[in-house]
């Protein structure tokens, strides 16, 4: 069957709308009619054009008594109209706030002319982890989310924390996030890295959206002391509210000339392709879809044991994980791949080996099973 397939996703850099705008992708390859119903085109999607994707923007007009003007009311008026004129099968919202409950609120409104669809929520992690537990949002989030025809997580541990966090009646299926490896493999860009690395120093990179969960001040203090036992650089892609306090931190530290912060960047895999390390020391993770995207391309990984990444890096194999925070063991683990080629090389061959188990075939096909089961069970 070809579905008709609503997205509605954050289009900004962040994890939940890369994801989201990849399995769009995925899915027009396929053959699927994909519709994106967003305030603005999903970041990736610019990259290049795919026939079978359509782009509906949610314009939020204005006015002076709207201190906050209503997103959720724009949201759910235009999922409505992009229903009925498109004829879309399902909705599949990424990121429960405040899309949940638009979709909710669409579908009451829809259910008067019989042209209501089912929706599937999937939780990314921080509208779970942190956003959503608020008491200001939770009665809405546990609702919404319940009245989800479907729910998916991003991983187990995503999966175990909503069950503790929120009184949720449903299963929660365990989707995890994917890579296409045909666009994320490792490819030779040894210009830029002679660029950047001019005295073959070791790479190291991060890649976020810079907000506290991330802790990139911990990414600097762990270059740090990478840097005095190994020659090497430090990439900081991606932009957020703690770039500058990351950059002053750099300096402070005298290391600045070793760190380059390159704010926002489209190219991620031809970055990834020079790197020998992806750090990400983060609070909390749902998941890690940045450092799977790094895995792919041959990067081994050092992180926290937070959330969902100890389902990603392999200890001892991948890469190593440690507790939040500990700036030295990380460093530590770090420099025992870095200064030995044979066996940042082994750690390597394991990184792309485990992003395989994650390539977007295996796990694309479990969201298109979803989409039928559901639109089946709805319509019966
Ligand atoms: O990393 C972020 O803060 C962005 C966030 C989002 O929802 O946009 O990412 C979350 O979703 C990603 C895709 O499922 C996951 O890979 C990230 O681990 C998750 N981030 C956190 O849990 C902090």
């Amino acid at each position: 069957m070809i579905m008709k397939i609503g997205i509605v996703c954050y289009p900004t850099f962040g994890g939940s709308g890369v994801l989201a705008t990849e399995l769009g992708m995925a899915l027009s390859d396929k053959g699927y009619e994909v519709h994106f119903i967003t305030y603005e085109q999903p970041v990736r999607l610019t990259q290049s054009f795919h026939p079978n994707i359509y782009f509906h923007e949610v314009k939020v007009p204005t006015y002076p008594l709207f201190d906050f003007p209503p997103y959720e009311t724009a949201l759910a008026s235009t999922m409505v109209n992009v229903i009925l004129n498109q004829n879309l099968d399902i909705l599949h919202l990424h990121y429960a706030i405040p899309h949940a409950s638009a979709a909710y609120f669409a579908r009451q409104i829809l259910k008067k002319s019989g042209r209501d669809i089912p929706f599937i929520t999937t939780l990314h992690g921080t509208d779970i982890t942190l956003v959503g537990r608020d008491p200001t949002y939770a009665p809405v989030v546990t609702f919404s989310i319940n009245e989800s025809d479907a729910i998916t997580a991003v991983s187990d541990s995503l999966r175990e924390e909503t069950l503790r966090s929120f009184k949720i009646e449903k299963e929660i299926f365990v989707i995890p996030n994917f890579v296409d490896i045909k666009r994320f493999h490792q490819t030779d860009k040894d210009h830029f890295k002679q660029m950047l690395a001019p005295a073959n120093e070791r790479i190291l990179v991060h890649v976020s959206n810079f907000r506290a969960v991330k802790r990139v001040k911990d990414v600097i203090r762990i270059f740090e002391k990478i840097r005095k036992e190994i020659p090497s650089k430090l990439l900081m892609i991606g932009d957020g509210p703690d770039r500058q306090s990351a950059e002053d931190l750099a300096r402070e530290m005298g290391i600045y000339n070793d760190v380059r912060f390159l704010g926002k960047q489209e190219q991620i895999s031809e970055i990834l392709s020079i790197a020998d390390l992806f750090i990400l020391p983060s609070e909390t993770e749902s998941f890690g879809l940045s450092a799977l995207e790094a895995m792919a391309c041959n990067v081994p990984l050092i992180s926290t044991n937070a959330g969902g990444l100890p389902e990603i890096n392999i200890e001892g194999k991948t890469g190593f994980l440690s507790d939040v925070g500990d700036v030295d063991s990380m460093a530590k683990n770090a420099i025992y791949i870095l200064n030995d080629d044979e066996r940042l090389t082994q750690f390597k061959k394991a990184a792309i080996a485990q992003a395989r188990k994650f390539e977007k075939q295996h796990i694309i096909p479990q969201y298109e099973q979803l989409y039928c089961e559901v639109i089946k069970a709805y319509r019966s």
